[in-house]
């Protein structure tokens, strides 16, 4: 079990709104009689689609299980659920899922996604969960271009109580980072995350702010960073997905930390994000505590997602 990990009734509890959509429009399909035919699989098909789970992963499971009902392996509605999730599950690429850490010297975790998806929130859930388990945490505030993350951030750290590094707002974020690495390394620190602007005058400029700082950490601590979190809001659907194309042309994301699973009925959305992005989702974001982060785990969320 990992320091992330978090029990199936956990998860059924905080994707509710999920699995509450899923079940209703599912029910309706289900209800239009005993036995399958080809009218309920179109039936299902529509509603596998508003359901948020993709256009991939919907003709996938409907070719897939109209040949299974021609071939009889599967005649009646109630074998339809089960039948979707093993194949659900059966889609995800077995793939790492863990955090990189580094193999000495402080991991560091470069965190990254426009304003407002979650990402200060996300750092702060990260750093009380690894500074729980022992492992020192530093948190550096570079989101300098908002007065106000700065602030963010350093009552974060004070609430969970980790240490910060921060500049005032308005200044360079690649110093920040500097003084950050530096400050990891002298304090022997575990773990360093930085916080970084989701908005700048122009997308150019924010990804060029990303890079610059992306350098500086490597420049400082060998093999850093360790990982490149992109954080994306659940509730924002396919936006999601748009935005994660548009940072992985700047910078190498190495994890998806998905942040407001909780508060959607669009929880599908991981479904197709596997789909469309060549990218892990490592972490959830299944509230506002710190507490509230699980570690992605395929099985036990489509477990969550289907009754
Ligand atoms: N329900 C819920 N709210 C979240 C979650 N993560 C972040 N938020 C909220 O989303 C808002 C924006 O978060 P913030 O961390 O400031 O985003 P940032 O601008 O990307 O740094 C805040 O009100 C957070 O409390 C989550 O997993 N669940
Ligand atoms: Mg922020």
């Amino acid at each position: 079990m990992g320091i992330f990990t978090k029990t199936a009734g956990y998860f059924k509890d905080r994707l509710g709104k999920t699995r509450d959509k899923i079940s209703s429009s599912l029910s309706s399909v289900l209800s239009l009689g005993r036995n399958i035919d080809e009218a309920l699989l179109d039936k299902l098909e529509e509603t596998l689609i508003s359901d948020d789970i993709g256009v991939e992963t919907t003709d996938k499971l409907i070719t897939e299980l109209r040949e299974a009902y021609r071939g009889r392996q599967i005649a009646t509605t109630d074998e339809i659920v089960p039948f979707l999730k093993e194949h659900i599950k059966s889609y995800w690429p077995d793939r790492d899922r863990q955090l990189h850490s580094a193999q000495a010297g402080p991991t560091v975790i470069l965190v990254a996604g426009v304003n407002g998806t979650g990402k200060t929130t996300s750092i702060a859930k990260l750093a009380y969960i690894l500074n729980q388990n022992g492992k020192k945490t530093i948190v550096a505030a570079c989101d300098t271009y908002r007065a106000a993350a700065v602030e963010q951030l350093s009552i974060w750290a004070e609430r969970i109580g980790v240490q910060i590094v921060k500049h005032q707002s308005g200044s360079d974020p690649a110093a920040v980072a500097f003084d950050a690495c530096e400050a990891a390394v002298a304090r022997d620190a575990d773990v360093l995350i930085l916080d970084t602007a989701g908005r700048l005058h122009t997308k150019k400029d924010l990804m060029k702010q990303l890079t610059k700082i992306r350098d500086v950490v490597a420049r400082k601590i060998p093999d850093a960073p360790n990982e490149v979190l992109l954080v994306l809001d659940a509730t924002t659907g396919q936006n999601a997905i748009i935005q994660a194309k548009m940072f992985t042309e700047a910078i190498n994301v190495t994890g998806i930390f998905l942040a407001k699973l909780d508060g959607t009925a669009r929880g599908g959305i991981v479904i197709a994000i596997k789909d469309q992005l060549d990218i892990p989702v490592k972490f959830v974001g299944l509230g506002e505590k710190p507490e509230d982060i699980a570690e992605f785990d395929p099985n036990t969320f489509v477990e969550a997602l289907f009754n």
